[in-house]
């Protein structure tokens, strides 16, 4: 991982009538809301860009417990659409009305929605599969933020054995990589108690 430090720091308050009528088209939500939640989003953060550092911060807040570093990394890769190592509101709102309208909150066990942003997180390539070597970091990513000590990620629940474990529970068609549509696959993981159970120690984090 990289420093925490963000590279170009300068600041973005202003929106363009083309950028408010782009995220009205892509949010559904009405300009003067757009308007309000842009305010709030300057008044935490008066540049209008969320450096690196807020951001580890920010999931800091959420999980204290944990040692959120390379998930923060990824995540904010994600969000950071145009890689210029702070997120504006445009690529803010993106994430947040998706999360607000599929009213997700790890509490909430909204599955469906976490486990797409997982896939989303971790399609490192963009290919729409997840790979072995991005299932790797997957895992790790869990067990991070889990807390979960060298010594119990041994044996079954090492990460390579886990990866394992994963691709030959979920991969329906046998290509050695998972569709969206086979990580999704809630049958895949509840009638499974291992999965289950993997999953559960990232709920459990949240609990
Ligand atoms: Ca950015
Ligand atoms: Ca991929
Ligand atoms: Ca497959």
């Amino acid at each position: 991982m990289g420093s925490r430090k963000s590279k170009h720091i300068c600041s973005k308050t202003e929106l363009t009538s083309t950028e408010i009528a782009e995220i009205c088209s892509k949010t559904n939500l009405p300009d003067s809301e757009v308007h309000r939640r842009h305010l709030a989003f300057l008044e935490q953060y008066p540049t209008g860009l969320i450096t690196r550092e807020q951001f580890y911060d920010s999931l800091d807040e959420v999980w204290p417990e944990s040692h959120i570093d390379k998930f923060a990394s990824h995540l904010f890769t994600i969000l950071d659409q145009d890689r210029n190592g702070a997120i504006d509101f445009i690529e803010y709102i993106n994430l947040t009305h998706k999360l607000d309208s599929n009213n997700v909150n790890p509490q909430n066990h909204d599955e469906t929605i976490f486990f797409e942003l997982l896939f989303d997180m971790f399609d490192r390539n963009h290919n729409g599969y997840l790979e072995k070597r991005e299932l790797k970091p997957l895992i790790e990513s869990i067990y991070d933020l889990a807390g979960l000590s060298s010594h119990e990620r041994r044996g079954l629940n090492s990460t390579h054995a886990q990866v394992k474990y994963l691709l030959n529970k979920l991969d329906k068609n046998g290509d050695k990589r998972l569709s969206k549509e086979e990580f999704l696959s809630e049958e895949n993981w509840s009638n499974d108690e291992r999965l289950g159970r993997f999953f559960a120690t990232y709920y459990d984090v949240n609990n």
